[in-house]
């Protein structure tokens, strides 16, 4: 058996994510999971709420609440999001937690001692009335170039040019309007990540099967980039880790919060130890899974996420890791994913365009979602949502092939032969075929999945559903019934039992359905077909089953228009 450690990108605490969100790591990281266990391997996957940073601050101050009231309650929504779509966390921590402050704190002071941190004097705005230093983004002010007068310190919305603070006019706070501003002298520690260059090209140029998707970004940040520059981890903000050594106070540095880019991917370790926690297991247990000292060593770590993540996951975190000297296991495989546009434009959280999370599951439940995502996930370039591509494709793979022949199989029996796998005759030539080509897809989409080739595992998977369509096509038990009894009965009990192997084959992409499969099938057989023709015998004559509902509605084209008109504008 073995160990899978599966990993999300953590979503950003302010708001509920959008389906482009969703398909970029969480729902893939879920795909694999739940297929690795389906293997009977043993997996802990992974997933919490990236809680600190200006975005949860601003989001907080937009809805009118503390932050830490605001990041408690936006947690409680996304879990509940999380597992309305089968998103099949053995852990959702929260990057605020403290087990996360601690370890953060911990491989701070560990990096500090190993001479990676260095303190730089910088020159920042700080407001008297707000009692506090100022992001460049909290401050407004009047644009020296176009005089759009609510630029922000970083840039102007207006012309676009590239500002500092201290280039407003009039400038002010964004927090309190307050105008009483000064530049003020601040420090800040630095990892010198730069002194790191050699050891992270050795480790990524280690890692011949990584996508190049994943290599490229890497290399591209590490050679011509600025990604190896030193890098700044702390800021003066209120919210965040307090920068201390471990438990020790760091002189200079009161007040200040590590970078919440420092903090987030910590929190893949620490989420494992809020796992122990909770569930009153000893250090141990979430040790054997991140220390290579204590177990760690024969762990498969598998790390998903979007495209603009991966700098992070390559040089800054492995940075940390590396530096830190301690045994912390590192990531074995990267799987990164292009974006997902929407209808014609991208998907945007500040303007609510595209289908919010929450939203989707309004309309139709989470495995039609599922399907759509997973089958057209952008892995080797953007993809997009069209309502007329996931009309079509529900309809065709979900209600027409896999739906209807569920539907047919099951019907068919009760009508000839009542409730229960019908018996008499065996196997011949044409199940043999049958069972050939469903041996050679089902190694086919094992290859796939344990690739993470999510959109190649999509179609295999869509093949084999056909390939059971086609062999009920040209079987016809219901003609060969009249003449036959017996070989319709062979062709009833194999079609019975292609519903338990696909539901098996399925769960990983559509587990609410294949539980209601299973179900109407009246069995808790869940092995996977490592031998196909054993598979297809696991249900023998006269186990009992039940015609299920419909699986899938088909999507009108009456309500196709109808979403569409209702998620083309604004969210509001
Ligand atoms: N929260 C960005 C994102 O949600 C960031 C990921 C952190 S992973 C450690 O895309
Ligand atoms: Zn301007």
């Amino acid at each position: 058996m073995a160990r899978i450690l599966i990993t999300s990108a953590i979503p950003y605490i302010n708001g509920i994510k959008h389906l482009g969100n969703l398909i970029g790591s969480q729902l893939p990281a879920d795909l694999y999971a739940r297929y690795q266990r389906g293997r009977g391997n043993e997996v802990m996957f992974l997933c919490a709420t990236d809680e600190h940073g200006t975005p949860a601050e601003l989001a907080a101050a937009k809805a009118g609440k503390p932050v830490a009231e605001y990041c408690a309650e936006m947690h409680g929504v996304q879990a509940d999001i999380a597992q309305r779509f089968g998103l099949s966390f053995d852990h959702f921590g929260r990057s605020s937690s403290p087990q996360n402050k601690a370890l953060t704190q911990h491989f701070a002071g560990k990096l500090d001692d190993a001479g990676l941190i260095r303190e730089v004097s910088e020159k920042q705005v700080y407001s008297h009335a707000d009692g506090r230093f100022l992001p460049d983004r909290y401050i407004e002010g009047t644009c020296p170039n176009c005089g759009y007068d609510r630029a922000r310190g970083d840039q102007c919305e207006n012309c676009t040019k590239q500002l500092d603070p201290t280039d407003l006019i009039e400038p002010r706070s964004a927090i309190s309007g307050s105008t009483d501003l000064e530049v003020r002298e601040t420090k800040h520690l630095y990892l010198r990540q730069s002194s790191m260059k050699d050891q992270l090209n050795a480790w990524i140029d280690s890692k011949t099967d990584w996508p190049i998707l994943t290599t490229s970004i890497a290399k591209k940040w590490l050679h011509d980039g600025d990604g190896l520059q030193d890098r700044g981890i702390t800021r003066d903000l209120d919210w965040g880790v307090p920068v201390k050594k471990g438990d020790q106070d760091w002189p200079g540095m009161e007040g200040k919060v590590f970078y919440v880019w420092f903090d987030a991917p910590i929190e893949y370790i620490a989420c494992a130890k809020e796992w122990a926690d909770a569930t009153g297991k000893a250090d141990a247990e979430w040790e054997r899974w991140w220390r290579t000292d204590k177990g760690a060593d024969d762990v498969r770590y598998v790390q998903f996420m979007g495209k603009d993540n991966v700098p992070f996951h390559t040089l800054s975190f492995p940075a940390t890791i590396l530096g830190s000297g301690e045994p912390w296991k590192m990531v074995d495989h990267l799987k990164s994913f292009n974006y997902l546009n929407y209808d014609g434009g991208q998907f945007s959280t500040s303007q609510g365009r595209g289908v919010f999370m929450d939203q989707a599951l309004d309309i139709l439940p989470a495995d039609y979602w599922r399907w759509w995502l997973l089958s057209h996930a952008p892995e080797s370039s953007d993809s997009e949502f069209t309502w007329e591509n996931f009309q079509q494709s529900v309809n065709k793979d979900l209600a027409d092939v896999l739906g209807n022949f569920v539907s047919r199989i099951t019907k068919f029996c009760r009508s000839k032969f009542g409730e229960a796998v019908p018996q008499g005759g065996t196997y011949g030539d044409r199940e043999q075929a049958l069972i050939e080509e469903l041996t050679r897809r089902v190694r086919a989409y094992e290859g796939f999945m344990e690739a993470m080739e999510v959109r190649k595992s999509a179609q295999e998977l869509r093949a084999i559903w056909v390939a059971g369509n086609e062999y009920l096509q040209s079987a016809a038990p219901w003609s060969t019934f009249k003449e036959d009894p017996e070989q319709a009965a062979v062709q009833v009990r194999l079609g019975l039992n292609l519903i338990r192997l696909y539901a098996v084959l399925s769960a990983p992409f559509i587990p609410e359905t294949t539980a209601r499969m299973l179900s109407a099938m009246n069995t808790m057989d869940t092995a996977w077909p490592d031998d196909v023709a054993a598979a297809l015998s696991a249900l023998p004559a006269g186990h009992d089953f039940a015609v299920p509902d419909v699986l899938f509605a088909k999507i009108t084209d009456e309500q196709r228009e109808d979403w569409q008109d209702r998620f083309a504008g604004v969210r509001t």
